[in-house]
């Protein structure tokens, strides 16, 4: 049998989206990044511009959640003894305090700490895999393509933090292995407006050089149609 397609108005043409073949793959939605407190507060961000995308995220996992759809989650991080964190991240930014030091919500960027975790209201449920990742992108250094290839996943509709870094590094990542991209426009977040308005016009560009934008009510109205 062949799999059901919806198509969802985006830009900058309709996504034929195949849900059985679509993994939701939330990035970086973690409490440093995103919590009052955190880490990216901490650096002189303003982090209510990245949780204006909490709500947004929510809906749409709930929804992607009850049609039976693959999720998956990332967080940036690295290991305890931080062996897999490159000097050059380390020192980046020339920050008092960095990648690996004690931060508001225990060691920044550490697996483990309460401050790499991904923030309750999108936390992952039993079965949806986690994607531990070094790097900003969720291809590099991980096993997400071997997870994506096992399910038959040839689409990612990407939600998450920061629209301009680990969001579109992703987007790039998975478009030159393959895949289409989808970006749910109020499910991505910067901290800078500019950012993120041009992070979205950089991925649909050129007849959509590395995927489509649209919205979550869209996306959500197309799985409930399938
Ligand atoms: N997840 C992610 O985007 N990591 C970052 O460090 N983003 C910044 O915008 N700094």
């Amino acid at each position: 049998m062949q799999d059901k397609v919806s198509f969802v108005n985006a830009e900058p043409y309709a996504f034929e989206l195949v849900p059985a073949r679509c993994a939701l793959v939330i990035i970086d939605m973690q409490r440093d990044f995103l919590e009052p407190g955190g880490f990216g507060e901490m650096l002189g961000n303003d982090v209510s511009q990245l949780r204006r995308t909490i709500e947004p995220n929510r809906r749409l996992l709930a929804a992607w959640r009850a049609a039976g759809l693959m999720v998956i989650h990332t967080r940036e991080g690295h290991r305890p003894d931080l062996t897999d964190l490159p000097p050059s991240k380390k020192l980046r930014g020339r920050g008092e305090t960095t990648i690996g030091d004690s931060g508001p919500m225990g060691r920044i960027l550490v697996r483990g700490e309460a401050g790499h975790d991904i923030i309750p209201e999108l936390h992952p449920e039993q079965g949806e895999p986690v994607i531990d990742k070094p790097g900003k992108g969720a291809f590099y250094a991980t096993d997400i393509q071997s997870i994506l290839q096992n399910r038959g996943i040839s689409q990612l509709v990407v939600t998450g933090v920061t629209t301009e870094v680990c969001v579109n590094t992703t987007v790039r990542e998975a478009n030159d292995r393959g895949y289409d991209c989808l970006v749910a426009e109020d499910c991505v977040g910067s901290y800078f407006p500019e950012f993120q308005e041009m992070g979205l016009k950089m991925i649909k560009a050129q007849g959509g050089i590395f995927g489509w934008v649209t919205s979550s009510a869209k996306i959500i109205a197309a799985i409930g149609e399938s």
